[in-house]
């Protein structure tokens, strides 16, 4: 007998609730402030999926991955990176006028500061950078440390090919 009165309150509740929005459609109860526009500006309402997809970034720009170009600078002016974008790096592959390069990691932050190329991973080696470029994936939220892994750590202390990036979970909204 309960269950049912509150059965008959709840319906009730409905009814009145979309009577309710009916006459919030004929009378303007906003005055002059446009929900649909706030809405469609914050909302998680269907979103541009151009945007949503994750992005290709090619490392370094046109400048592409060689020695002497600030990538400390290129990855702060590039930020935020987000989780499922790639990094792309092109390269020459080896050849009489250019020195070779590749794409090292590092695990540690304290390796990456010192360049300590003994204690990287290779992800890339010099032949791989050619063409399409080599591509990494940003699949974890951690700190990623690159550098380039030739003449042991030459490149990568003096020669500036280094850089970090801590990718970011994408928004499902943007900001107007
Ligand atoms: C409210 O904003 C929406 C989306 O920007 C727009 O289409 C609509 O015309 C606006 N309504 C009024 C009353 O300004
Ligand atoms: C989505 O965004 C992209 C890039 O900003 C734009 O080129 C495209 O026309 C948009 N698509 C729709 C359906 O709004
Ligand atoms: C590279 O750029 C960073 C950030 O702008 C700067 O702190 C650093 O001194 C630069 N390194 C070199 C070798 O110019
Ligand atoms: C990244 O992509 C994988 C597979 O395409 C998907 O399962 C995962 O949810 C994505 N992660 C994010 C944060 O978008
Ligand atoms: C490192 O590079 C600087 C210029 O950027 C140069 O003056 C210096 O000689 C280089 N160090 C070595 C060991 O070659
Ligand atoms: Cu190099």
């Amino acid at each position: 007998m309960g269950v049912k009165f509150r059965h008959v309150v709840m319906i009730l509740v409905v009814i009145s609730a979309s009577m309710f929005s009916v006459s919030m459609a004929n009378t303007d109860w906003s005055f002059g402030f446009n929900y649909t526009d706030w809405w469609s500006r914050f909302g998680n309402h269907p979103q541009n999926k151009t945007q949503q997809q994750s992005r290709q970034i090619l490392v370094g720009g046109s400048e592409h991955w060689h020695y002497g170009f600030n990538y400390t600078d290129w990855a702060f002016n590039n930020a935020p990176f987000y989780l499922n974008d790639t990094l792309v790096f092109k390269y020459d592959a080896p050849n009489p006028t250019s020195f070779p390069h590749s794409v090292y990691m590092f695990k540690s932050f304290g390796s990456f500061l010192k360049c300590d190329i003994k204690k990287a991973k290779m992800l890339a080696n010099p032949t791989q950078g050619t063409g399409e470029g080599f591509k990494f994936v940003l699949k974890r939220w951690q700190p990623h440390y690159f550098a380039c892994g030739e003449r042991n750590g030459f490149h990568c202390n003096n020669g500036t090919m280094k850089f970090a990036v801590m990718p970011m979970f994408r928004p499902s909204w943007q900001w107007p």
